[in-house]
């Protein structure tokens, strides 16, 4: 597939779809789903599902130009090995990760929260990288992945905008892979955080990345 400029902000992508894979972080039923450990926290789920569909249409598009697809899942050990101290206890909530939640042991690898919605679940020959921390570089083999396949830009979505999708485009920034960020496919619990995280991406001349819209991606594989 031939080389194409993306509508984006602040300026137009530069789109090397044969060196570009689409990484869609931690959209995770414990995250995304009602009666999950993100609800049970209080949070308004139907701020993240807003982003299925836009994912839903990117992935199709994706798949059928044949283009590379990665995932990511947040999580831990069933042994806790892998877990911080310091991560265990934050925030102080009643339960914490690797207690038993409404759907199993909340973020650890192998119980159903931790697993991936249905509605974008992986294909057998997607990369899955299940990752300790926010960000999808740390304490995985993500680099090792994307060098081995000559990936050098990412297409970057899943949840929450803020936190896990944030950290991880500046990951990949310091890495030097070019991140760009559709709007509609990337979700926090807060509106604001909504805004201002993709406005830190973008700012000061694509300071970490460029922000897009997924019709204007899928429209380039198209
Ligand atoms: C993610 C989180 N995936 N907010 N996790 O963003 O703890």
């Amino acid at each position: 597939m031939d080389t194409a400029n993306i509508a984006a902000e602040p300026y137009p992508f530069e789109f090397k779809p044969d060196k570009c894979a689409l990484l869609i972080i931690d959209m995770q039923r414990d995250f995304l789903e009602p009666g999950g450990f993100g609800e049970m926290l209080g949070n308004d789920v139907s701020q993240l599902r807003r982003t299925i569909e836009p994912n839903k249409r990117l992935l199709d598009a994706w798949r059928a130009a044949g283009l590379q697809v990665m995932h990511t899942r947040e999580g831990h050990r069933p042994d806790l090995s892998d877990l911080p101290p310091a991560k265990k206890v934050r925030g102080k909530s009643e339960k914490t990760i690797g207690d038993e939640g409404p759907m199993g042991r909340i973020l650890i690898r192998g119980e159903a929260g931790h697993d991936i919605i249905p509605e974008l679940y992986p294909l057998p020959d997607e990369p899955v990288i299940d990752k300790p921390g926010k960000g999808a570089f740390f304490a995985t083999d993500l680099q090792a992945i994307l060098q081995n396949r000559g990936i050098q830009q990412l297409v970057v979505t899943g949840v929450t905008t803020e936190v896990c999708v944030n950290t991880t485009v500046r990951e990949a920034n310091d890495r030097g892979y070019e991140c760009l960020v559709p709007e509609d496919c990337v979700g926090s619990y807060f509106p604001i955080f909504q805004e201002m995280g993709l406005n830190m991406i973008k700012a000061q001349g694509g300071i970490f990345g460029w922000v897009t819209t997924s019709g204007e991606i899928i429209a380039a594989v198209g």
